[in-house]
Formats: C-alpha cells, sequence, structure tokens
C-alpha cells in the first residue's frame, strides 16, 4: 500500500489567537475571524450548507467542473504539482483526479488530522499520485516545504473562499500564491462567487431550515471554549444580507437584549440590544474585476467558465 510522503503542521500560538480575538471583541464594531466558524461541528455544520437549496455555490462550481472537465484538465495541464489549498475532505480535488492526473498531490489545511485521514484514504484509490499533508494557516502565510517540485505547481482554490477575504487581503494572497510559484508551467484554479439578485444571496446566507444561524451561532460555542468566555447562543440572533454598496454578504450575530460578556482574566464587553458582532463578510465579484485583481496579483493568462446563469465562475491563471 503507498505511504503519505509528509505530514506537517504549524500552528498558531494559544496567546496569538486569544489577543486576536480578544482585540475584535473589544472594537468598536465587534468584529471576529471567520476562521472561528469551523470547529468541529462547525465544520460539519459548513458541510451540510453545502447542501442546502438556497446555497447554490457548491453545486453550481460542480456542475462547471463537470461541464468543462476536459478544458480545464487542458488548462492546468498533466503531471502537476497539484496544491490544494482548505483541502478539508479533499472531495473536490479528487474527483478531478482522473481528468487532471497529477504527478504529486498537497492538500493543505488548517486541521492536518482531518485532512490527514482524508487523504490517507485516497492514496489507496489513487496509489500512483505521491501524496502529502500539511497543517497550515495559509490564509497568514505560504510556507510550502524546499522539497516540493518548484516547476509544473498547479494551485487549487475552489468554493469561492478567496471571498471570505476584503478585497485588499484577496490581492495580497493572490500575489503570495503568485510568488509561490517561481518554476514554469504553473497556474491557479480558483473557484469565484459572482454578483447576482440580492434576493438569491439573502436567501443562500439565512435559510429556511435555519443550518447557516446554527453554523453563525455555534462561533460562540468556539469562542466560549478559546477564551472560557460565557457568550449564551439563545441570547443571539443571526442576521446575514448582501450589502450592495460594498459588493459581499456580511453575517452578523445580534444581541437579542442588553447583556454582559465576559471571559479570562477579567475581560468582558457589554452589548446593547441589538448590537452586532460581524463573523464574516463574503465578496462577490463581476469576471471583468476579478481577471482585474488577478493581472495586479501578476498572474499572466486567464481563462473564465461559467454557469448558463453566471452565478458562479471558475477561473485559471497562468504565472
Ligand atoms: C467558505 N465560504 C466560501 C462560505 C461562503 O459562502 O462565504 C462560508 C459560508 N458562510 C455562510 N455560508 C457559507
Amino acid at each position: 500500500m503507498a505511504q503519505l510522503s509528509q505530514v506537517a503542521q504549524t500552528s498558531v500560538a494559544p496567546e496569538e489567537i486569544e489577543q486576536q480575538l480578544v482585540a475584535g471583541l473589544l472594537a468598536v464594531h465587534a468584529h471576529t475571524s471567520p476562521k472561528y466558524l469551523y470547529d468541529v461541528l462547525g465544520s460539519r455544520l459548513f458541510a451540510a450548507i453545502c447542501e442546502l437549496p438556497e446555497y447554490y455555490p457548491t453545486r453550481t462550481e460542480a456542475a462547471i467542473f463537470a461541464q468543462y472537465e476536459q478544458q480545464i484538465a487542458a488548462a492546468v495541464g498533466p503531471a502537476s504539482v497539484f496544491i490544494d489549498l482548505g483541502a478539508g475532505n479533499c472531495s473536490k480535488a479528487a474527483r478531478l483526479f482522473p481528468s487532471l492526473q497529477p504527478r504529486q498531490y498537497v492538500a493543505v489545511d488548517i486541521s492536518v488530522q482531518f485532512v490527514a485521514e482524508a487523504v490517507s484514504a485516497l492514496q489507496q484509490q489513487f496509489p500512483q499520485i505521491r501524496m502529502t499533508c500539511l497543517g497550515m494557516d495559509f490564509s497568514a502565510e505560504l510556507e510550502l516545504p524546499p522539497t516540493l517540485d518548484m516547476h509544473h505547481r498547479q494551485f487549487f482554490y475552489p468554493g469561492s473562499s478567496i471571498g471570505n477575504f476584503a478585497p485588499l487581503e484577496a490581492l495580497m494572497f493572490l500575489r503570495r500564491i503568485r510568488k509561490a510559484m517561481a518554476g514554469s508551467n504553473s497556474g491557479l484554479l480558483i473557484g469565484v462567487d459572482l454578483i447576482k439578485d440580492k434576493a438569491i444571496l439573502d436567501a443562500a446566507y439565512d435559510d429556511s431550515l435555519g443550518v447557516t444561524a446554527a453554523f453563525n451561532l455555534n462561533l460562540l460555542h468556539h469562542v466560549n471554549r478559546l477564551l472560557d468566555a460565557d457568550f449564551r447562543p439563545a441570547d443571539w440572533r443571526h442576521r446575514a444580507f448582501y450589502n450592495s454598496a460594498q459588493y459581499r454578504v456580511e453575517m452578523h450575530l445580534e444581541a437579542r437584549r442588553e447583556l454582559t460578556v465576559h471571559w479570562q482574566d477579567g475581560g468582558e464587553r457589554r452589548f446593547a440590544r441589538g448590537e452586532r458582532i460581524h463573523t464574516e463578510s463574503s465578496h462577490k465579484y463581476t469576471r471583468k474585476g476579478f481577471i482585474e485583481m488577478l493581472q495586479l496579483a501578476g498572474f499572466g493568462a486567464v481563462q473564465t467558465w461559467t454557469d448558463p446563469d453566471d452565478w458562479f465562475m471558475v477561473c485559471h491563471a497562468q504565472a
């Protein structure tokens, strides 16, 4: 049986996490990073969101990959080192393996344990592909092992996760990816959610079963564990809406009554009734705007594929 060639983890110090969380909670407009939505339960709730009728991105992107499989494979080219950023259960990359035929697969995720299990199952299905797992918060820095081939590096960033960065951060992130492609024949395959009717966007982030509400409220349990805080989810309401001036869906938690939250070392914050914590932004792009951003980040030729409604776009950008 083929073995995983490498499993490595870089982790963020707990003090850094605490400082970042407290600074956000004490800000005039309280906010938390969207990464705190993803503890074990949060990741499961996100997987459930992807199955919801209102949440179109996952199925629309999958349909684009299925319809344009051959064209996408031709853009990526065979025998690549396929680097999956935020690999999760690796299912999106695995679906492309038969057409892409990568030489090596590198699954990168903040949770190396979760991804390592998925990769060992995949390794048995595709013994000819060398597989590596890297546990890292690649949103902050992208340090790949020096042993990894510099040539034919193809990065994969599906699911419109790029939208969870503010536009300037997204540009910096794309620049870091571009810099990590020093060799020839490299590129980026990325999924991007496009601007559309507000009603469709509002429903996608505030579904009728309340799964997205549970996903958002679960952040409070996660923060309670990380900060030894006393948030009570019942005191908070999920709010999600498309902000058309900023081209982004915003998720907030809104206090149902006046309350004070306490955390370790005597920290506290009073929230007025109706006051909010901004927990996530999901930026939407136009095709033209995103191509311009790729060019600003230093990429070369770009190819795009969309669904018939132009709701979602898959792009391949050459180094
Ligand atoms: C992971 N990310 C691309 C999702 C999005 O659509 O922004 C997260 C999400 N938040 C609420 N629903 C889905």
